[in-house]
């Protein structure tokens, strides 16, 4: 029987549960660790920041459904995996978080003054979904086991576990800390009961007009194909939340792309709405009017797989409680039992033509404005027109984050990563590195404002050395553009709203990567084909109009829209 240290059953367990890829900045107590990854060929990926390992490993898991690991050194590693986490852990995506301890578990509780040690466990328990501290080797696989079962049962999240650096190099019988079967310690991710899929139809068949609010548990549960099938036989039109686009093609004639801002009133005309996967959080409206119709006037048909998400903004006629890609099934099996596939209803079907009109119109009004700085809207239109149809997009930034939004359709499921739900400046970058690393073959485009840019820019570097091509284009306003309008009105201040005018694409340069500046709409176009072209990490640096930057369409209606569910 062989012997094998802690680091080699932690890998063991790892492996087990198909971990492919470890973000973790190079550290003694973690050593033991990453020599067994290493040699099991497990990618090893050192980032400059935990934050921003923490922020590659969501990426990962939303464009791929797979769990990456992130591992934080003793005390200050800890801590700084714990932005990352509390994003991960309120937009419901799982990961798995590694901390390692300097101070031997037996000498844990009562000693003071040590170096590098703090109540690591204590602080990232609330935003972790499962968070536990190893004390004996054997039971490694099963606290990776529980990690790894929490992350992924019901809406995910983060999970932690911890392991002082003195298990890591113990040494254990390798039977007595054999890894567990992942695909025997699982809930079966089932369809809701059959009555109350039974119930969602008679109310969805009867319906005048049927919408479908897709949120972001789509893109979790990959039930994309699904919602389109089950769509497509009812004749319903379909709304995305802003964190589902994609989840249901944009230019479907059964669209009507996302809800705020750039919503159609069908959401107020709708008889019966079927949520599926969605908080029906604030970015809803929390589903009441007057953004809504409101309980009397329309139904609601809920189904999520977190039972304590139904019902607790809006009252429910229907809960369905299951899997989002079963429970869509099932609802088509039991369509099919009544009837055959019909199309929308003229009324409904001339919303989607509305809203794809609007949106074109929108576009268009700012295709072709040629000014020096470049207009805000001419850029996201050509980073739209750029992006290859197989891209996956990373987006950040205040007003960038709503130009992007008002040019861009999206058609793909996982082919959008930012934080719509946490609203978390700085993700960008990690994020399109993370999803560069899940989807070698796909163009990975960040579009960025210079202030979001700037929380990770030093992982240029990790793109760098790495040899992770992703294609940035910074929105340069030279200003924390969305706080200036509202800085003013609000408390009456534009204090700290201007940042310097910083060459990005010289920076860029310095870290190893393309880098190039543009000042004239025309010039865009040829930049950003170089920058993909370069097969290298490349920044272009767009220089925008801050006035005009600041006044994106939907802006006051977002802003009036988040005030009025405040007060
Ligand atoms: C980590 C973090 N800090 C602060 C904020 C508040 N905030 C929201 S938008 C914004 C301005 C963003 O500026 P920039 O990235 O340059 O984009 P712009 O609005 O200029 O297009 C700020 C500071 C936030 N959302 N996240
Ligand atoms: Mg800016």
């Amino acid at each position: 029987m062989g012997r094998i240290d802690g680091g080699e059953v932690f890998a063991r367990a790892l492996r087990a549960e198909g971990v492919e890829v470890i973000f973790s900045i190079s550290d003694i107590a973690q050593s033991p660790l990453l020599r067994s990854t290493e040699a099991m060929g497990m990618r090893h990926v050192a980032p400059r920041h935990e934050s921003a390992a923490v922020h590659m490993a969501d990426a990962w898991a939303r464009t791929s459904g797979s769990v990456a690991a992130v591992v934080g050194a003793a005390g200050p590693g800890v801590a700084n995996l714990l932005p990352g986490l509390m994003c991960a852990w309120t937009e419901g995506v799982p990961l798995l978080a590694i901390g390692t301890q300097r101070v031997r578990r037996s000498v844990h509780a009562v000693r003071r003054g040590r170096f590098q040690h703090g109540p690591q466990l204590e602080v990232v328990r609330p935003v972790t979904k499962f968070a536990g501290g190893v004390e004996e080797l054997a039971r490694v696989p099963e606290f990776v086991r529980e990690a790894l079962r929490q992350a992924f049962n019901g809406r995910p999240g983060p999970a932690y576990v911890e392991i002082p650096a003195d298990l890591l190099l113990e040494e254990i019988d390798e039977d007595v800390a054999t890894p567990l079967d992942p695909t025997r310690h699982g809930a079966v991710l089932d369809a809701p009961a059959p009555a109350t899929v039974a119930a969602a139809v008679d109310l969805l068949e009867r319906a005048r007009f049927p919408l479908v609010l897709a949120g972001h548990g789509v893109h979790r549960a990959d039930a994309a194909d699904e919602l389109r099938s089950f769509v497509e036989h009812l004749g319903a039109l379909v709304m995305t939340t802003p964190g589902a686009r994609g989840a249901f093609p944009e230019d479907h004639p059964q669209s009507v792309g996302m809800t705020f801002p750039w919503g159609t009133p069908a959401h107020l005309d709708s008889d019966v709405v079927l949520a599926v996967g969605s908080a029906l959080g604030e970015s809803m409206a929390f589903l009441q009017a007057p953004a809504w119709a409101g309980p009397e006037r329309q139904r609601l048909v809920h189904l999520d797989v977190d039972p304590g998400q139904i019902g607790v903004n809006r009252a429910v006629d229907v809960a369905l409680v299951g899997d989002a890609k079963a429970g869509l099934a099932a609802l088509l099996v039991e369509l099919r039992t009544r009837r055959g596939p019909r199309p929308p209803n003229t009324a409904a079907a001339s919303y989607a033509q509305e809203y794809a009109d609007f949106r074109r119109l929108l576009v268009a009004s700012y295709a072709d404005i040629e000014t020096s700085p470049v207009h805000p809207g001419r850029l996201a239109v050509e980073v739209a027109r750029f992006l290859p149809e197989d891209a996956i997009l990373a987006l950040d930034g205040g007003d960038t984050g709503l130009w992007a939004h008002m040019a861009t359709t999206h058609r793909r499921p996982r082919s959008l990563v930012w934080t719509g739900h946490y609203g978390h400046l700085g993700t960008g970058l990690p994020y399109a590195l993370g999803a560069k690393l899940a989807n070698p073959k796909r163009p990975v485009v960040l579009f960025t404002g210079d202030g979001a840019f700037g929380f990770n820019l030093q992982e240029l570097e990790t793109a760098a050395r790495e040899s992770i091509p992703v294609v940035v284009v910074i929105n340069c306003d030279g200003a924390w553009g969305m706080e200036t309008i509202y800085m003013e009105k609000i408390g009456g201040t534009t204090t700290g709203v201007r940042l310097s005018s910083v060459r990005y694409d010289e920076v860029a340069r310095a870290l190893g990567c393309h880098g190039e500046m543009v000042e004239r709409a025309e010039d865009l176009r040829p930049a950003l084909e170089r920058a993909l072209a370069a097969d290298v990490p490349a920044v272009v640096q767009v220089l925008v109009d801050v006035e005009e930057n600041a006044r994106p369409p939907g802006l006051d209606d977002f802003i009036a829209m988040y005030d009025a569910n405040n007060t």
